[in-house]
């Protein structure tokens, strides 16, 4: 079998590039270990930059989106009992929007079924050959048959824990990682949500976020201890820390049944190059940020912006110069990301460091609200910085 580009994970990276390749006449086939069910439930991100929607829309997944996103013009810092409100688009002109990852997901595969692209679930065994040569390849097992695909360019988009970037020899790549001494606990509840716009909340007994999903399903998260196990939280005591933690006289957080619980992890991490010969890696794959931010997704739709537009001049005007550039260039985002999503998780959480730390982040929250360059360069990140064809 042969295809131009083997797509190499079914999120939204790799969704996203088979659209915009396709657009462009550009062939691939995508592979993905999961089945499609499991993939369309996956509970992730939620936070759109308008760069992202932006690009959603000009490949017309973006009706649903349109109607069922949620728009938001600002946050909410919260600390010691009062509120902050940082009014992103007046300070930046731009906005932001909640639409669940798995429902982007959703609208990406069924795009590429309507169009009739190879879309393959379950595929096992997935092994990419040859990729420092003219003609790689990728293995993989379909429905209880071996199969060899050939491609011109393989693209790695198999999140942090997938087979392509481990498939570079040693030496190739530079891997630059912080892993935070802390975890994320996050719920789903159907409980309709008791705020407009989000809530970051500074507390004594760490960091605590109110987002959301719908006007009906609010999404949650308590900073944990890095060893902390989900069976030791029950629902009662989930609320009972998210009460304390986000509290404010006269309010409370709206409660319901707990749909989904989980613990992530928290980490920084960034392997360089993003290519190694005809294999490219795009977002989880290449890089990972800690969920403050709200960048993990945006960043991976970069990386494809970026790619499709390099993939396109090579095939259509023979030039290959976007394709060198393209790891210069995406990294350049990605490490911008990087110190945004750490300051954020600086400012916020329980670093450990004492009372003198946690004053410190205190005197930071407050500059936010006197300074408007503070909260200007604030705002300019979170609703993502200006897509452009060098960055
Ligand atoms: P994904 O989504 O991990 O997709 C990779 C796909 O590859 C498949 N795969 C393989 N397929 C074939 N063969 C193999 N050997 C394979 N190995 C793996 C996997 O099954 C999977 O389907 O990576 P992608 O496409 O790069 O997308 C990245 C995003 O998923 C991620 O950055 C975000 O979810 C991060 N993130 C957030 N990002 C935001 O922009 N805004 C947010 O609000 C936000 N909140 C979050 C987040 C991530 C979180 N967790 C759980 C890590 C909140 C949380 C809690
Ligand atoms: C989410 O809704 O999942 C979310 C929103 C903002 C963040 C992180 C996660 O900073």
């Amino acid at each position: 079998m042969k295809t131009q580009v083997g797509i190499v994970g079914a999120g939204p990276a790799g969704l996203t590039l088979a659209l915009m390749l396709e657009r462009a006449g550009i062939e691939s086939v995508v592979l993905e270990c999961r089945s499609r069910e499991y993939v369309e439930q996956r509970v992730r991100a939620g936070l759109l930059e308008q760069n992202s929607v932006e690009l959603l829309h000009a490949l017309g997944v973006g009706e649903r989106l349109t109607r069922e996103g949620l728009e938001h013009h600002g946050i909410y810092l919260r600390h010691s009992g009062r509120t902050q409100h940082l009014r992103i688009s007046e300070l930046t002109g731009r906005q932001i929007t909640i639409y669940g990852q798995q429902e982007v997901v959703k609208d990406l595969v069924a795009a590429r079924l309507r169009n009739g692209g190879p879309l393959h679930f379950e595929v096992s065994g997935t092994a990419v050959h040859d990729t420092d040569s003219e003609h790689p390849s990728i293995t993989y097992l379909h429905r209880g048959e071996q199969h060899e695909l050939h491609c011109d360019v393989i693209a790695g988009c198999d999140g942090f824990h997938g087979v392509c970037r481990d498939s570079i020899p040693d030496g190739a790549l530079t891997q630059y990682e912080f892993v935070y001494p802390f975890s994320w606990l996050g719920i789903l509840a159907e409980a309709a949500p008791a705020t407009d716009e989000l809530i970051y909340a500074w507390h004594e007994r760490g960091f605590a976020l109110y987002s959301m999903r719908s006007p009906r399903i609010s999404r949650l998260y308590l900073q944990v201890a890095a060893d902390e196990r989900i069976e030791d939280w029950s629902e009662e005591r989930i609320w009972a820390e998210l009460q304390t933690r986000l509290a404010t006289e006269g309010w409370r957080v709206n409660e319901g049944p707990i749909i989904e619980k989980g613990i992530t992890a928290m980490r920084s991490f960034v392997c360089e190059p993003l290519r190694h010969g005809r294999l490219f890696l795009l977002g989880d794959a290449a890089h990972i940020v800690p969920p403050t931010g709200a960048k993990g997704l945006n960043l991976a739709l970069n990386d494809v912006r970026l790619l499709a537009a390099a993939l396109t001049s090579w095939y259509l005007d023979g030039s290959g110069e976007a394709l060198d550039a393209y790891s210069e260039t995406a990294l350049r985002r990605v490490w911008q990301a990087q110190d945004f999503s750490n300051y954020m998780t600086q400012l916020l959480h329980d670093l450990g460091g004492g009372p003198f730390q946690r004053r410190l982040q205190l005197a930071r929250l407050d500059q936010l609200t006197r300074s408007e360059a503070a909260a200007r360069s604030l705002a300019e990140n979170y609703v993502g910085l200006p897509a452009t064809p060098d960055f």
